[in-house]
């Protein structure tokens, strides 16, 4: 199966399970139910849930015992471009598309909708569907990290640096911090979390999440380069706004050429990283390739 026919595939097993397990619309109160759905899917390439799955794969062969991951990890992933595109934070009026939550259901709305979507994705996990399908430990692991991934460390660490960071002389440090803690953790953490959950062993564990690392900061410096050179269009949000914003970027602080030479090497390391995993590792390989290649 070619690269693009498995992401099509595995998008819409990702679609299926987020349409299954996700509360409905007309469960009360039914607005913020709306705005759930509305958020999850108003589209997104599901690249978090799809590596859950590969590393699932990678490790065992089977790519659908995660699910219930997949879907969390979608629902932690919505709820952050939910918050991160209020007035408070970039302020954006488009997303995958369409109109951000806020500007449909309002501030209040659009904020209790992302709040909601990252406890429900705990919920998920911590479950009776996941209880009876992992290893206590596994799964208690798991929760754990995906806690520390989605938390004041990484995720929500990375956004307030680069909330704070707006606007400012940029340095090196301060790139890679944000970068590392904002994208790469939780990117990381899903293909660490799939294999987990999935029964891999420590090193296969470690390996991946030495991969993740690095193909999370090159899709951060990719979705940094598609803000000045992409399509507004295809991407389906605005660009150049990090550039108005004053974000602290890689190509702010080395310009575009650099960074694609930077973005290009990271990669490589990266297909090294996974090398041990042989021709299981092929798809996982073609997705970083496709990572820095992406038009959206
Ligand atoms: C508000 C806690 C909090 C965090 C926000 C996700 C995020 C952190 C900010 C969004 C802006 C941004 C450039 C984040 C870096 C991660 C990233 C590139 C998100 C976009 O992910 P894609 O391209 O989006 O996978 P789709 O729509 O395809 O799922």
């Amino acid at each position: 199966m070619n690269l693009q026919e498995y992401l099509t595939e595995n998008r819409r097993t990702v679609d299926k399970a987020l349409d299954e397990m996700l509360p409905a619309e007309d469960n009360e109160p039914t607005l913020l139910h709306q705005a759930m759905r509305y958020s999850v899917f108003a589209g997104g390439k599901r690249l978090r849930p799809i590596l859950a799955m590969t590393a699932a794969e990678i490790v065992s062969g089977d790519g659908e015992c995660v699910m219930p991951l997949a879907v969390a990890l979608e629902c932690i992933h919505t709820y952050s471009l939910i918050h991160d595109d209020l007035p408070a934070m970039d302020d954006d009026d488009v997303r995958r598309g369409k109109p951000t939550a806020h500007k449909v259901f309002g501030e209040a709305v659009a904020i209790l909708a992302g709040d909601s979507l990252l406890t429900f994705a705990f919920g998920v996990l911590a479950g009776p569907g996941s209880i009876r399908i992992y290893r206590p430990d596994r799964l208690l692991a798991t929760i754990g990290e995906l806690a520390v991934a989605a938390g004041p460390e990484e995720l929500i660490g990375g956004q307030f640096l680069d909330i704070m960071s707006e606007n400012k002389p940029v340095e090196a440090q301060t790139v890679e911090r944000i970068m590392l803690s904002k994208t790469a953790a939780l990117i990381s953490a899903s293909l660490t979390c799939g294999a987990r959950l999935a029964g891999g062993c420590e090193e296969e564990i470690r390996i991946l999440g030495r991969y993740g690392k690095m193909l999370g900061s090159a899709f951060q410096m990719k979705d940094d380069l598609l803000d000045l050179e992409g399509d507004a269009a295809k991407l389906g949000k605005a660009v150049k706004k990090d550039h108005e914003h004053g974000k602290a970027t890689y190509p702010k602080l080395l310009g575009k050429s650099k960074t694609k030479d930077m973005m290009r090497e990271l990669i490589d390391l990266a297909l090294d990283v996974i090398r041990p995993f042989g021709a299981r590792a092929a798809i996982l390989a073609d997705i970083g390739r496709y990572v820095v290649e992406r038009v959206h």
